[in-house]
């Protein structure tokens, strides 16, 4: 890509995250379609203001934080406005204000999302060697890190394995990947289970691109069990038809427990807790999530004890994380350039597998390709130095930006979206920005 077109993207980014900035406090991955502040989105939008306005990167996690629960749970949505946005489930759905342990100056939802704040911090620091208004942030910083990860291994792994479970699909941040398909077919719900609701996102979203109904009725459903339990994940453990380690999350987890220690060790802070947890995480995410069979890792299914085996996106993030073997590692990049090889040509990295029948390269998390999750798998490859590769995942996602715009996320079949001439989901989007920020500067 030139240098103008590089410098013209750059621009357009920073826009994009700019006017996406309410408050002067913190960013909406969209304004239209999620009008709130969202928990991994702003992790990657800290990463995007950091290439051009740090003291908005460090506020955007301060934001972000506000919402952090006594126990050290991070909600997947913080409402710091108190309107009513056009967003199901909005503000008052949650009653967070009713559990002793939330913030009282601000809303939340009761489900987390991947943790990828750790390692963003990582990448905020290193952005800016030298300064000390960075430096004394990160420091400050770092204790609010290590309490949702204590929150994950205190709560969240019943085992004491050093697997993270999710009880809800959102949790996961691929909201109806196939994955959780088979999962949530298990679950009947019967008349007055769930509260009449009013859906939004099909509104502003075209519809055979969102979720179905079914679907949503399964994520109220859970909501709803949440709700019940006070969203205590000890209690939900013991009856939530849906607990499962994910790989994406528990990925997520080891990368920022491991940008933690090397913080740690550069800032003189003690790091013994999470070199223990992460020495367990990293071998048991190994040892359980592998099958043979599948040549992937797969998420576990806590309530039926298996694996869900399928061929999906997020354990390819698992290379970021440094879980796999070289042998294994070797296995994923082939099955990734196998994607950019095939006959009928694909970009890389559709978020499911292309040869399944269940795939669907428009609808959300079915298929297409995602802008945050291009980044993790980007970065994943390059630090097993499969250069090439790497090198694909990333000129694929600018290409799609740069002939499509900004959008959520994308067909990744090239005639299809070349004829489309746009994304799919919302548009201007903060995380595709972000992306975008970081991969050019
Ligand atoms: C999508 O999820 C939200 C619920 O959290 C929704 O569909 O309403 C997912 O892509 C999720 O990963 C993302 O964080 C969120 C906001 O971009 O949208």
């Amino acid at each position: 890509m030139s240098i103008e077109n590089q410098e013209k993207l750059f621009n357009q980014a920073s826009q994009i995250l700019n006017d996406n900035t309410w408050d002067g406090r913190y960013t909406v991955p969209s304004a239209n379609l999620y009008p709130y502040q969202w928990n991994w989105d702003s992790g990657f939008v800290a990463m995007g203001f950091a290439h051009f306005d740090v003291s908005r990167a460090m506020r955007e996690l301060k934001s972000l934080f506000e919402g952090q629960w006594a126990n050290g749970m991070l909600p997947h949505i913080v409402f710091h406005s108190k309107k009513r946005e056009g967003y199901f489930p909005g503000p008052s759905y949650w009653e967070s204000k009713k559990v002793a342990i939330a913030p009282r100056h601000v809303g939340t939802s009761g489900i987390t999302q991947p943790p990828v704040h750790g390692f963003i911090l990582e990448q905020i620091f290193n952005l800016h060697p030298g300064n000390e208004e960075v430096k004394d942030f990160v420091t400050a910083f770092y204790p609010k890190i290590l309490n949702l990860h204590r929150y994950f291994y205190e709560y969240r792994d019943p085992n004491k394995e050093g697997l993270a479970f999710i009880f809800h699909p959102w949790a996961s941040g691929r909201d109806n990947s196939p994955l959780w398909d088979d999962l949530v077919k298990t679950i009947q719900i019967k008349p007055g289970d769930i509260p009449p609701y009013k859906r939004y996102d099909n509104l502003k979203a075209d519809p055979s691109e969102r979720p179905s109904d079914k679907d949503y009725d399964i994520y109220v459903y859970l909501m709803e069990l949440g709700k019940r339990h006070q969203y205590d994940g000890k209690e939900i453990a013991k009856d939530c038809p849906f607990l499962v380690q994910d790989t994406l999350f528990n990925a997520m987890l080891i990368r920022s427990n491991e940008a933690l220690i090397k913080l740690g060790s550069k800032l003189g802070l003690d790091t013994k807790e999470v070199e223990e947890w992460n020495a367990q995480s990293k071998i048991t995410f190994d040892q359980k999530l592998w099958v043979e069979s599948l040549l992937s890792y797969a998420p576990y299914d806590l309530q039926n004890d298996r694996h869900i085996a399928l061929k999906e996106i997020g354990a390819f993030t698992s290379l970021y994380a440094g879980i796999p073997s070289d042998n294994r590692a070797s296995i994923l990049n082939d099955y990734i350039t196998s994607i950019a090889n095939r006959p009928d040509g694909f970009r890389v990295m559709p978020s499911f597998d292309p040869d399944h029948n269940i795939f669907d390269a428009r609808r959300y998390w079915k298929g297409p390709i995602w802008p945050q999750m291009n980044w993790l798998v980007h970065q994943g490859l390059a630090r097993y130095d499969f250069k090439e590769t790497a090198n694909q995942v990333k000129s694929d996602f600018l290409e799609l930006v740069d002939n499509l715009g900004f959008h959520e996320y994308f067909d990744p079949r090239k005639s299809v979206a070349d004829q489309l001439k746009h994304g799919y989901g919302g548009n201007h989007f903060s995380w595709t920005a972000a992306v975008v920020l970081d991969f050019i500067a």
